[in-house]
């Protein structure tokens, strides 16, 4: 497929083209292999997978903005794996609810596509709707529905979605950790949480975690051609499910509780790719 076919798509590929150009020359890595995009409660877990080479303001590049919530990070980071991957890692994530268009929303894996990168590692934090997930628990995401009523292609462009979360990534995953759990994400728009009536809705239509960012990046990054891997952080059981109120502190605290096996896993997955 050509932006030729579908001219509306022109401008924001020559956007992440030129995201890209401004990354290599920034970072002084020509390509990138993977693209590591982290959300609420993964901060910090980019840590252990490998060596930091060059930091890049999210400001300076072109199409990125600075993050507008407290625990997102505004930066871009090039990391060095052991075994000589290139590893962007996007620090900040636009989200569809901060109303900057969908464009926005996904010029990050847009552009980690136009570095070079075959594959992205979309991580997030999230609610849970299967109690036996305590909040600090890591859970794969297997599938999406993208309640956004909003998709990131423009034009007729028809991407095929059957296997949107790659089954291979997946299985690297589970072979690090056998215990990880699977589920379907919900993409709400936020920026309110659910009420516990929406919760049964969306674990009746068939969804184990809600959240307000991925679903979108990932049909995005599927136009674009990377493979995806999904990875969801539950950082609070979801309205209703759970019998206190939620607070963005809380969402903090799991977080970082469960910083340090997280952070493990990530890199031990990531090695394996
Ligand atoms: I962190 O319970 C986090 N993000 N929609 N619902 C939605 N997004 C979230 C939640 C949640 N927790």
């Amino acid at each position: 497929m050509t932006t030729a076919e579908h001219p509306a798509a022109a401008e924001p590929t020559q956007l992440a083209n030129a995201a890209a150009a401004h990354i290599a020359r920034s970072t002084g890595v020509e390509r990138h292999d993977l693209a590591l995009v982290l959300g609420s409660g993964w901060g910090e877990a980019a840590g252990l997978i490998g060596e930091i080479t060059a930091v890049v303001n999210a400001a300076d590049v072109p199409g990125f903005s600075a993050p507008a919530v407290e625990g997102h990070v505004g930066t871009l980071t090039s990391i060095r794996t052991p075994d000589g991957k290139n590893v962007l890692v996007l620090g900040s994530r636009t989200h569809f609810y901060e109303g900057k268009g969908v464009r926005a929303v996904v010029h990050g894996v847009r552009t980690a596509a136009a570095t070079g990168a075959r594959t992205v590692v979309l991580t997030n934090g999230c609610g849970g709707l299967n109690e036996a997930w305590a909040p600090g628990t890591p859970v794969l995401i297997s599938d999406h529905i993208n309640l956004t009523a909003a998709s990131p292609l423009e034009g007729a462009t028809f991407v095929d979605l059957t296997d949107l979360y790659s089954e291979r990534l997946r299985a690297v995953a589970r072979a690090v950790d056998p215990t990880l759990a699977e589920g379907v994400y919900a993409q709400f728009t936020g920026p309110h949480y659910e009420t516990p009536a929406e919760v049964q809705y969306a674990k009746r239509i068939g969804a184990d975690l809600v959240g307000m960012s991925t679903a979108l990046e990932a049909i995005a990054a599927r136009a674009a051609g990377l493979e995806v891997f999904g990875i969801s952080l539950v950082t609070n059981l979801a309205a209703g499910i759970s019998p206190v109120p939620l607070s963005h502190a809380e969402v903090i605290e799991a977080g970082q509780a469960a910083g340090p096996r997280i952070s493990r896993l990530l890199a031990d997955i990531i090695a394996k790719m």
